[in-house]
């Protein structure tokens, strides 16, 4: 062993206090195991089985309009609902239960039923922020929300039932885990330093640029130093910016063309329609400022080294810690060499 970074070794995710072990001697090892079938490439633009697609019916038995930018409606399977009594098992220490909150939203990205964002003009991309941002403004102004999660489940590997492009967006009274995990550690950061905590760690990225996969002017994409999935990244805002409410009107289009950024080169790293799950951490929707807040998206995708090979998070990860092979630097670089022209164009 040369150094440290080449050994065994584990890493701290500020964000959330965990650690990962990461294990580059490993990534040579021989794989025998599970291979997953790729997801077919070839759709048709509209598919009348579809729940989604533009003018169909829905399981609810509700019609969709002929919509032609993103669609939003109510998830018709909810499982948050916005009326619920109030109630649980109160103080009990070790049998604590309480009734929760809130409102499950569907975003249809485009009518298209064979595109996805990496298959999507950047404009149209920028659509889907602008709706992303009216959504968490209606949402957050409720006095019944506080934590507004848009997030996007991609792909039949990572349990989506339906290739018809869309996120969802599910709003609650109480912060769900990640969220307060992040909240906690960001406040803590700043009373520390008077800075957010991920904008001294972008200014810090950004010096050293091992980690950065893209950028422009307003937004960086990066694998963090602390990544537990093999290609797993974060988009991350240049300045001080803490929620969808604080874009300004240059935000959406950048914040499009950084997500067409790292959706392309996801598709061009394995040839695939490449499986995900990724989502936008936001400050507490209730009034306050959150100066330690910095928006974000993470992306956690499970492929490991092709179309048909995925991480599995399982045994001492499940048990222990999570775990790396390949490290976070030498994933960014295989990203960064990626074409940011999609492959099937
Ligand atoms: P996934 O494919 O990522 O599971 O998301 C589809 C969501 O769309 C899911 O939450 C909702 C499901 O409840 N849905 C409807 O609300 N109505 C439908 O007719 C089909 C699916
Ligand atoms: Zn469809």
């Amino acid at each position: 062993m040369t150094d440290w970074s080449s050994a065994p070794h584990r890493r701290f995710n500020p964000l959330t206090g965990a650690w990962v072990l990461v294990s580059p001697h490993r990534s040579q090892r021989p794989w025998l195991g599970q291979t997953e079938l790729a997801t077919p490439v070839f759709m048709p633009a509209h598919d009348p089985t579809c729940h989604l697609c533009p003018g169909n019916t829905r399981a609810s038995g509700e019609v969709n309009p002929p919509y032609d930018g993103p669609f939003v409606f109510d998830n018709d399977f909810a499982a948050l609902l916005p009326d619920t009594p109030e109630g649980g098992t109160g103080e009990d220490e070790l049998f604590r239960a309480e009734t929760e909150s809130g409102i499950c939203r569907v975003v249809c990205f485009s009518p298209r039923h064979d595109l996805t964002l990496a298959r999507m003009g950047v404009a149209d991309i920028e659509r889907v922020v602008r709706t992303w941002m009216e959504q968490s403004a209606e949402l957050g102004a409720r006095d019944d929300i506080v934590s507004v999660q848009i997030f996007e489940n991609r792909g039949a590997v990572m349990g989506c039932s339906n290739p018809h492009p869309h996120g969802q967006i599910w709003a609650s009274r109480r912060l769900p885990n990640q969220p307060a995990l992040e909240d906690a550690r960001q406040s803590a950061y700043y009373a520390r330093h008077g800075r957010p905590l991920l904008f001294d760690y972008l200014e810090r990225e950004l010096a050293i640029g091992q980690r950065v996969v893209h950028e422009n002017d307003r937004f960086a994409v990066l694998v963090p130093f602390w990544a537990l999935w093999p290609f797993e990244t974060m988009i991350l805002p240049k300045r001080r910016l803490a929620g969808f409410d604080e874009f300004d009107a240059a935000d959406p289009a950048a914040l499009a063309e950084a997500l067409s950024a790292i959706t392309v080169r996801y598709d061009n790293l394995f040839r695939t329609s490449f499986p995900y799950s990724m989502g936008f951490h936001q400050k507490p929707l209730d009034g306050a400022a959150h100066p330690g807040w910095q928006l974000h998206a993470h992306f956690y995708p499970p492929l490991l080294r092709s179309a048909t090979v995925k991480k599995f998070m399982v045994g001492f990860e499940m048990l222990g810690s999570p775990q790396r092979d390949i490290t976070p630097e030498a994933a960014a670089e295989r990203l960064r060499s990626l074409s940011s022209v999609h492959w099937l164009d």
